[in-house]
């Protein structure tokens, strides 16, 4: 048989968008970060880690998945960070080819997975049921997720953190998705622009280093970036918040807060890019945070 016969017996590739929804904190973006082998969106073990739709790109024989993280369906939407990220996650599941079902089995199914699957309701697109955190020994409530599984197309039991899983969900993804040219280029895994990345990167050291409700109030904007000639990369950022009272605790006594944020991102940047990082980090109070950040100028190159 000649290569041209073998390559006319090939399927036709396969190209689309898949949306992960779910509550806030089932491993959306842990999931996210685990498809594309690499982190592209942040993480925290609080809720209302994400705040943007963000595209994980995985590049696959068999086709091209854009996967895209959304910011966690959030019940309490009485302030304004929480309106805009359910109006965020209800907006991206428009126009999607597939939608993945992230829930975490360690949790009761309550009225926030209700909103989410009268949302799904609405859809046209295949369903897959990705049942996550299945490395937990104990999921009380695995049963009352998996009898859900009659209203999906297929059910996966993945773990995002342990990247168990993973090949099955592929394999249902790209079963499902339509047949179509790849839409991004080859090697691109992200529509974020860097800028964008480094600032996110800084949010969560925000989130593992301090107090619940610090990080809610706040945003991180990046002022100047810049090669040095002895190959240092100098950042200039500065983190944005509500009040006077967050802006002390972010610095913390003596500075040691924010000396901390700042190297840990430090260290994860240089680890990330093999180069020496210096990282000028800065605290702003501004009562309109949320609105000089949103929208941002966040995707692209
Ligand atoms: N044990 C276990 N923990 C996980 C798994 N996947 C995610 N987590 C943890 O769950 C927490 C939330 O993960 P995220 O990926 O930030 O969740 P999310 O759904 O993106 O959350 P939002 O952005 O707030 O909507 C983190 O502490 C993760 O480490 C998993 O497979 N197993
Ligand atoms: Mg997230």
């Amino acid at each position: 048989m000649s290569k041209n016969n073998i390559k006319a017996i090939q399927p036709p590739k396969k190209s689309g968008f898949a949306v992960l929804v779910g509550r806030s904190n089932v491993g959306k973006s842990t999931l996210l970060n685990a498809l594309v082998g690499t982190k592209v969106a942040i993480t925290s073990p609080k809720p209302q880690t994400t705040r943007q739709t963000i595209h994980g790109i995985v590049h696959d024989p068999r086709g091209q998945a854009v996967f895209m993280d959304t910011p966690g369906v959030f019940e309490k939407a009485h302030d304004r960070l929480t309106k805009r990220l359910n109006m965020i996650a209800r907006d991206s599941l428009r126009d999607i080819d597939l939608v993945v079902y992230v829930v975490d089995p360690t949790r009761a199914v309550g009225n926030e997975e209700h909103i989410v699957l009268r949302l799904l309701e609405n859809t046209d697109a295949p369903k897959i049921l990705a049942i996550n955190k299945t490395d937990l020994r104990d999921l009380p409530y695995l049963g009352s997720y998996e009898a859900l599984a009659a209203r999906f197309d297929q059910t996966v039991s993945i773990s995002a953190e342990k990247g168990r899983g993973l090949k099955q969900l592929l394999d249902a993804v790209f079963e499902l998705l339509p047949e179509g040219e790849p839409i991004y280029p080859e090697f691109q895994v992200t529509n974020l622009n860097q800028k964008f990345w480094i600032a996110e990167l800084i949010r969560e050291k925000i989130f593992t280093q301090l107090h619940a409700e610090i990080p809610y109030s706040a945003g991180v904007e990046i002022n100047e970036m810049e090669k040095r000639e002895n190959g240092l990369i100098y950042i200039r950022a500065t983190i944005l918040t509500a009040a006077e009272r967050y802006k002390g605790m972010i610095i913390g006594a003596g500075g040691r807060k924010i000396k901390e944020i700042g190297a840990v991102a430090r260290k994860e940047l240089e680890i990330i890019w093999n180069s020496k990082v210096f990282l000028d980090l800065q605290v702003e109070v501004d009562e309109r945070w949320l609105d000089r950040l949103v929208p941002l100028d966040c995707y692209g190159p």
